[in-house]
């Protein structure tokens, strides 16, 4: 027999409530690797369920622009205890990620806070411009189970004009402080279908860049989709660091680096639109960001 699902019929506070509930849920089906989730809540029957939860969250009220803001959490476990044991170890699959993005994809934050006592995620972070930022915070639990990672929700809105820049069109480079980053050919992307991404990345000298590993990786392609938000995150490991595949269903496509200053990012984006990547990376101790607007069909 097929029952309307209950959850769908609740009302938008609630549907906001259990967003990730959807999100963890639509995982355990699709997505296995590196984190990836939207806004489109999937049709599916489920009945009542306990999962992870955000609690405590903080700023509540809208934070300044310029000045230090402290952003804290727990997670609480389905029991309702504080999540405390995290995933550790080699690779970017640790641990908790907390990723905020301009709501207008203008500007990202990308951190992996430390775990404090009872399982508290405390960080401190400067935002630069005012507006609407969504908060993605993505949990590696130190679990057995079949979901390696999820991703919980929330924002946080700093005070001030905000003037939402449009989304540049598609540009091959990129410079930022000075290095260079090239992205050869047209990036043909479909939905859920792999592809690569090959990417050269040059110093002010000019000579190939040493890419240093950085939270576990050495890249970090993160990717919003304009209008939705929606979320997606693979990586570049370095040979012999394992979680660096990016599962969907039957697909899965591992990236590369095996020459100086070259990346092969391994692509599969769950759904069609226009999305920036952000390309993170350390080279000669500076973290760059280099961004890229990309169409996916
Ligand atoms: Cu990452």
């Amino acid at each position: 027999m097929h029952r309307r699902p209950r959850l769908i019929e609740r009302a938008c506070s609630d549907r906001r409530r259990y967003r990730h509930l959807l999100e963890a849920i639509a995982l355990v089906g699709l997505l296995a690797g590196c984190g990836g989730g939207g806004s489109a809540a999937p049709t599916i029957t489920i009945g009542a369920a306990h999962t992870y939860e955000l609690s405590g969250f903080t700023p509540t009220q809208p934070v300044t622009a310029g000045k230090p803001t402290r952003v804290s959490f727990t997670i609480l476990q389905p029991d309702g205890k504080p999540l405390t044991q995290y995933k550790h170890g080699a690779g970017p699959h640790n641990g908790v990620h907390l990723i905020i993005v301009r709501r207008d994809l203008a500007t990202i934050i990308h951190h992996h806070p430390p775990v404090g006592p009872n399982g508290l995620i405390s960080d401190t972070i400067t935002f630069a411009k005012p507006g609407p930022y969504r908060v993605v915070i993505d949990v590696y639990p130190k679990t057995s189970g079949p979901v390696p990672n999820f991703q919980i929700d929330s924002h946080i809105t700093v005070a001030g004009a905000y003037h939402p820049q449009p989304l540049p069109p598609f540009q091959s480079s990129e410079t930022v402080d000075g290095y260079h980053f090239t992205l050869h050919g047209t990036p043909h992307l479909r939905a859920i279908e792999p592809a690569f991404l090959d990417f050269t990345i040059t110093t002010p000298s000019g000579a190939p860049a040493k890419f240093g590993t950085w939270f576990g990786a050495l890249a970090h392609a993160i990717f919003f989709r304009r209008g939705s938000l929606d979320y997606f995150h693979t990586h570049v490991c370095a040979a012999g660091v394992a979680g660096c595949t990016s599962i969907f269903g039957a697909a899965r496509v591992t990236g590369t680096s095996t020459t100086p200053g070259h990346l092969k990012v391994g692509v599969l984006v769950p759904i069609s639109g226009t999305w920036r990547l952000f390309l993170q990376c350390r080279i000669d101790g500076h973290v760059l960001t280099a961004p890229f607007t990309l169409r996916v069909r």
